[in-house]
């Protein structure tokens, strides 16, 4: 169960967030803040507080927090992202952290690593090997872990930008999976919930103390979710998804 979530409110320059999809049009920013309200109200919906971080102009991208550390059980680890101009993200989030982790590590140079890249499985973190996440980064990552008792399992990456974009975990074994992800060995083992043809974005799904939060506009994901047994809430994620963003990449959850 999660308790505790942290976000961080979009700023002005989020219009100018990375994107491999610039045929999507800029964010607009009022949209994307009233998008940003509905998301912590879901959230909220679901039995945990959020911790609202304020806007932070210097880094377009800088409301996608989930990047910029891990949150386990027993430690939170701050990452150190792979886009350049993202890195300095990290002295913005270590405040927030301490407030419920005592114990905090990091990722030094030159590791590269960023939570979008990790998925938690119970004790098991995977992790995929991306164009922002190194070699590094991993084998850091998996000492961190090895500490406290998890195991990590790296995942290479070939067509998505971050492991979640494409793969999310939803407990009871179930797992949302597309594209390249379908037929990785590592994930057989898990029940498949295929996203269909046409809707990749609602890969990035959350699971929330038994409601999964679908982003609004996809059907057949919201279906084969449904189906499954799982309540849901759907949250319009439109403007975050013009700078590659989704539901995931918007908070931290512990
Ligand atoms: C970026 O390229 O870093 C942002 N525009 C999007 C980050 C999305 N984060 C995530 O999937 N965890």
């Amino acid at each position: 169960m999660f308790t505790h979530t942290i976000v961080r409110t979009p700023c002005k320059n989020v219009l100018n967030g990375i994107t491999s999809a610039p045929e999507l049009g800029k964010p607009d920013y009022e949209k994307a803040l009233r998008q940003h309200a509905a998301y912590i109200e879901a959230l909220k919906k679901t039995g945990v507080d959020v911790t609202v971080l304020p806007a932070n102009d210097d880094y377009p991208d800088s409301c996608f927090v989930e990047d910029v550390a891990v949150c386990t059980k027993k430690c939170a680890i701050i990452t150190r992202p792979g886009a350049v101009t993202r890195t300095g993200e990290i002295a913005f989030i270590e405040d927030a952290l301490r407030k419920f982790y005592t114990s905090i590590e990091r990722i030094q140079e030159p590791g590269t690593l960023e939570g979008g890249d990790v998925m938690m499985v119970g004790d098991t973190f995977y992790v995929g090997r991306s164009a922002r996440t190194n070699e590094e980064g991993i084998r850091q990552f998996a000492a961190i872990l090895e500490k406290y008792g998890y195991a990590c399992v790296e995942v290479p990456l070939t067509e998505v930008l971050h492991l979640k974009t494409g793969v999310n975990y939803i407990e009871n074994d179930n797992m949302l999976v597309s594209g390249e992800f379908v037929d990785k060995e590592c994930f057989k083992k898990y029940n498949h919930i295929l996203i269909p043809e046409g809707e990749a974005y609602a890969a990035n799904c959350i699971w929330m103390n038994g409601t999964v939060i679908v982003p609004e506009g996809y059907p057949g994901t919201l279906k084969a979710i449904q189906d499954a047994g799982y309540p849901t809430l759907t949250v319009d994620t439109s403007e975050f998804r013009k700078i590659d963003g989704g539901l995931s990449c918007l908070s931290l959850r512990f």
